[in-house]
């Protein structure tokens, strides 16, 4: 049959050695991604013949900035995994949801492995698990990869949503309400100009407008646009710049602290809040 294939991602330091080691055990190949020295490790999860996971490099985002971006969004983009398994440093959660949020863009079935939940909770701290995943619109594993603990759940949530092609619930992480609008309608805009191009070229909608947006030029250069569309496209942005008062890269990166804010401030109990609670 047909191999599931995940690739596992996330920041440096979040524990995805660690994971990716206790999915596979011993069954591990090493190579080389294409063309690039970086090391491309694969192997298939502990009693599940027919599943492959690549162990992409830690990264902090998806912008072409470094080789191991480069290469982690051309494998996701590329070779299209029927899944993703992301994991975030459950005590740093803030700077690693960034990167969930561009994945979660993506649009390909995504778990998200919240990791080194035992320091947080040897803290006193505590997440809202639920509220966590209803606002990411993914499932959400609290895990201990270097425990063991929450690795099966990780597995078992992982093999369904890629078996089902369970996409993530949203991926308008805009509020529409707050200063944010702008940029909100911006991105509409660009999905709706580049939608045939997006699709020609096989990149995500949403992933293509934001990058777009960020005037990334790979991205750019494989939408085809025409002169006229990409004037459009320019007429777009510098009026988004001129409401929201901040460059394009600016204003983007606004766009995703302020959904992570939002959603730290509701889901995640700080180690002196919870024993607050608790007098
Ligand atoms: P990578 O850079 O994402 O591959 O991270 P590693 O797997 O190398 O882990 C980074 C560090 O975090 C190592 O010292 C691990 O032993 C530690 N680590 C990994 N998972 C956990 C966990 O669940 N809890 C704790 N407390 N430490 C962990
Ligand atoms: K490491
Ligand atoms: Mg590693």
């Amino acid at each position: 049959g047909t191999i599931l294939t995940f690739a596992l991602a996330g920041n440096q330091n979040s524990g995805k050695t660690t994971l990716f080691n206790q999915l596979t055990g011993s069954n591990q190949h090493v190579g080389n991604f294409p063309g690039v020295t970086v090391d491309r490790k694969s192997g298939e999860i502990k009693n599940h013949p027919n599943t492959e996971v690549v162990d992409l490099p830690g990264i902090y985002s998806l912008s072409p900035y470094t080789e191991e971006e480069i290469v982690s969004r051309q494998y996701i983009i590329g070779e299209k995994p029927k899944g993703i398994i992301n994991i975030v440093d459950a005590t740093n959660i803030e700077r690693n949801l960034y990167l969930t949020m561009q994945l979660i863009e993506l649009d390909i079935p995504m778990v998200l492995a919240l990791n080194m939940m035992d320091e947080v909770r040897g803290n006193g701290g505590s997440v809202r698990i639920n509220d966590m995943e209803q606002m990411l619109g993914i499932p959400v594993i609290p895990i201990s990869a270097s425990k063991n603990e929450g690795v099966n759940e990780v597995i078992s949530h992982a093999l369904h949503v890629a078996k089902y092609q369970e996409s993530p619930g949203k991926k308008d992480f805009c509020d529409k309400n707050d200063h944010n609008g702008a940029v909100h309608r911006c991105v509409h805009s660009i999905m709706h100009l580049i939608e045939d191009h997006a699709v020609a070229a096989d990149i995500p909608l949403r992933f293509a407008a934001n990058k777009v947006i960020e005037g990334d030029s790979r991205v750019i250069d494989a939408l085809k646009l025409t002169q006229n569309e990409k004037e459009t496209v320019e007429h777009i942005i510098i009026q988004m710049e001129e409401e929201r008062g901040l460059d394009r890269a600016a204003a983007m990166a606004d766009m995703r602290f302020s959904f992570i804010e939002r959603l730290v401030s509701s889901t995640v109990i700080k180690p002196e809040e919870s024993k607050e609670r608790e007098r």
